[in-house]
């Protein structure tokens, strides 16, 4: 079977092959990419707030700069996830007005505030940690224009994760006062990323739970609370390097396991902020449909340019 000749989309799965656009595939598969896909552009491009935020109060040059170019490379991976999910037959106009009417979702992350400046590095180490965790995976997703945007992504989001790291250490070895910083910025940013990977996929707090027919499909590659487990994982060392205490009194290495046990995580407090009852989904959403809205003259414009690009070219 040829990639991307119209192969049979249950051999292409069969085989560990990837899903072109112009395969044949069933409506739920692309459904649910589209969803997907739309969700984590979205997630991208809201995410650009809380940062976006302290730009103006960042506390040096370098610092400044640094800063800029993050935000900017997140607006670069939404563009580069819509054009993914266009692919599939949507229309971007389409998935910003279901963004700004709330008919789709961002990831729940967003919807906390940036109180001080160590919250700008407690992203970059706890937010675009897991979500590196979360995407590495998705590079060898089935669906192959989104797994290709997923390299380059990945590349990007583990050098943000470096840099907040960095911020915090730096931090960490400073005064009381930014050591005090770090630890309220990784208290409060703690658990919120944890909740980034999704609801559990067994048990009482389990959504309607998508994850056996994502991995089945060749979408997801491993479930939310496996992946969760090795974020942990990873994490613990690296806060003991920090020198800071992550908030959770039940956090204890398990010999038996090979692995880090974790408290019990506030299931309702994340369903909540998907409702749209956090923190800030109030002002991230207004904000996002304000900005919409001031940049309609670029694209009138650009709309403008093309027509008449065509008309030269026909005239
Ligand atoms: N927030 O059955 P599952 C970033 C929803 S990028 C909001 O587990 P699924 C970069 C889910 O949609 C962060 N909603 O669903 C950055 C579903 O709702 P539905 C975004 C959530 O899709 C860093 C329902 O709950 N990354 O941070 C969340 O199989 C720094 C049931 O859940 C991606 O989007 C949540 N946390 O698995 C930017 C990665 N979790 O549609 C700026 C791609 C679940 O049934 C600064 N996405 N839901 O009504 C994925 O891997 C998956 O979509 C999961 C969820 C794992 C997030």
């Amino acid at each position: 079977t040829q990639r991307g000749d119209g192969g049979n989309f249950d051999e292409l799965i069969e085989a560990d092959l990837r899903i072109e656009p112009r395969d044949q595939m069933p409506d739920d598969y692309r459904q649910t990419l589209i969803r997907q896909i739309a969700q984590h552009a979205h997630s991208e491009i809201i995410g650009m707030q809380p940062e976006g935020n302290w730009i103006t109060r960042a506390p040096s040059l370098r610092r400044k700069a640094i800063l800029i170019a993050k935000v900017q490379d997140e607006a670069g991976h939404g563009l580069y996830l819509y054009s993914a999910a266009e692919t599939l037959g949507v229309d971007r106009s389409e998935l910003l007005d279901k963004l700004h009417s709330g008919r789709q979702k961002y990831s729940s992350i967003f919807n906390y505030p940036t109180l001080t400046w160590a919250d700008v590095g407690a992203i970059g180490w706890l937010v675009d940690g897991a979500a590196i965790m979360n995407q590495v995976p998705l590079c060898r997703c089935s669906f192959g224009p989104y797994a290709r945007a997923m390299i380059r992504v990945c590349k990007e989001e583990s050098f943000h994760q470096r840099q907040g790291f960095e911020s915090l250490y730096t931090m960490s070895r400073g005064s009381q006062r930014q050591k005090a910083m770090v630890q309220d910025a990784a208290n409060r940013w703690w658990w919120p990323a944890l909740m980034m990977f999704g609801p559990p996929d067994t048990g009482e707090h389990a959504g309607d739970g998508r994850t056996a027919q994502s991995m089945a499909w060749g979408i997801k590659r491993f479930a939310n609370d496996e992946l969760r487990q090795k974020f942990v994982d990873m994490t613990v060392p690296q806060a003991q390097k920090l020198g800071i205490e992550l908030p959770d009194p039940d956090l204890k290495w398990n010999e038996e396991r090979g692995h880090w046990d974790f408290g019990a995580i506030d299931w309702d407090e994340f369903w909540r902020v998907l409702k749209g009852d956090g923190p800030c989904n109030e002002e991230r959403i207004n904000h996002r449909v304000q900005a919409h809205e001031d940049g309609a003259w670029v694209r009138e414009a650009a709309v403008a340019y093309h027509e008449k690009q065509q008309e030269r070219q026909q005239g």
